[in-house]
């Protein structure tokens, strides 16, 4: 006869389920939507932020979009890092911080997380904040062991990390993250300004990772900014909808559309949404005049090549340690040191 045996049962506590810390609060968290677009619909020519496009039915639009098949960026960005990630590993070391700026659904971010070797904290950094808990949870659940740290908050603003009380044996250096070339949505100027920024927050031994798109033939950029399937014109329209309901605004979107521009004086795809009619539209209180044909500019995304690039961040303080692409060289990777 099979004989069994009962062990004693010892009840262990579940671990605690792997949760990221409340959100930081940082500058512009707060953004007085109404002043914002006011600001922007009474300049000449009209424009208005694209950091604004990231409500949260926006952020689920651009996931949308890093979905199709015209937009090549993420799934080209996503391509180098899988190629790179030991490369990314062996310069950054161990025990690393890894400052996300602009994190989105921190989807590539576990390429690199799974690269690095024992990462102590991950600090997501974006302006969407919701977008930003809903993935922060889900990456804090896959990594037990990672103190997930999310900062809500303008990264254009920001001069410090929120990382004073660090965990203890987080000696590892940081490491900035800025993928799908956001670096892109910055006037040159701006991305100099922000670059010198990053030095500060990352430390004197803080490295940087940034995602640059690259120069090519105009056709692939239009297609890639006005898409067949439309979703990318439903993200330019959806700041109108935004500005219905959180500026008092009565924008009819039936009388705007979606345009993308290549600029080759500027090397940048602009988004504007056109007016189709001579209107007055109605904001925070203020009747702004639209002649039909007139535009808001709502994005600028800058292309560039390796070496402009390279110099760029070497007037933001960096150098850049290797620049990667991909076989078509649609996309680069650069991993930047700080030039001291
Ligand atoms: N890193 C992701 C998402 C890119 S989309 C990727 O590569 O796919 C740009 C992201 O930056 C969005 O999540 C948006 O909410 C955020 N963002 C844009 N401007 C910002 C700003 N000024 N400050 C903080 N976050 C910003
Ligand atoms: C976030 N950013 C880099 C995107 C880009 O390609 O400039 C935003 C976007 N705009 C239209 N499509 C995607």
């Amino acid at each position: 006869m099979r004989q069994t045996t009962t062990a004693p049962r010892v009840d262990t506590p579940p671990p605690a389920a792997a949760a990221p810390d409340r959100p930081t609060a940082a500058d512009g968290a707060g953004d007085d939507i109404a002043a914002i677009a006011l600001a922007g619909l009474t300049a000449t020519p009209k424009c208005l932020p694209p950091r604004l496009f990231y409500d949260a039915a926006g952020s689920r639009l651009f996931d949308r979009i890093t979905g199709l098949a015209a937009y090549y960026p993420t799934r080209t960005e996503s391509r180098i890092l899988h190629m790179q990630a030991a490369e990314i590993a062996t310069r950054a070391g161990r025990g690393t911080t890894l400052v996300e700026f602009g994190s989105g659904a921190s989807v590539k971010t576990r390429l690199v997380l799974d690269a690095l070797r024992d990462p102590a904290v991950y600090v997501p950094i974006d302006i969407s904040a919701d977008h930003m808990m809903t993935a922060s949870t889900a990456l804090a659940r896959d990594h037990p062991g990672l103190t997930v740290r999310p900062v809500h908050g303008d990264f254009m603003q920001m001069t410090t990390l929120p990382l004073d009380d660090a965990p203890a044996g987080t000696a590892g250096r940081r490491l900035g993250f800025f993928p799908g070339s956001t670096i892109g949505n910055l006037l040159p100027d701006e991305a100099v300004a922000f670059l010198r920024r990053a030095a500060c927050m990352l430390g004197h031994d803080g490295h940087l990772l940034v995602g640059v798109d690259l120069e090519k033939d105009p056709a692939r950029l239009i297609a890639a900014y006005d898409d067949p399937e439309g979703v990318t014109a439903a993200f330019n329209l959806n700041l109108l909808t935004r500005l219905n309901r959180e500026a008092a605004a009565d924008f009819r979107l039936d009388r705007f559309a979606h345009r993308a521009i290549w600029r080759a004086d500027a090397g940048r795809i602009e988004m504007h949404l056109e007016s189709l009619a001579d209107q007055i539209v109605q904001v925070a209180g203020r009747g702004i005049r639209f002649r039909k044909g007139e535009t808001i500019h709502t994005e600028n995304s800058h292309k560039y090549t390796p070496a402009g690039f390279a110099r760029l961040a070497r007037r933001g303080g960096w150098r850049t340690d290797a620049c990667w692409t991909d076989p078509e060289r649609l996309f680069s990777l650069h991993y930047l040191i700080q030039n001291h």
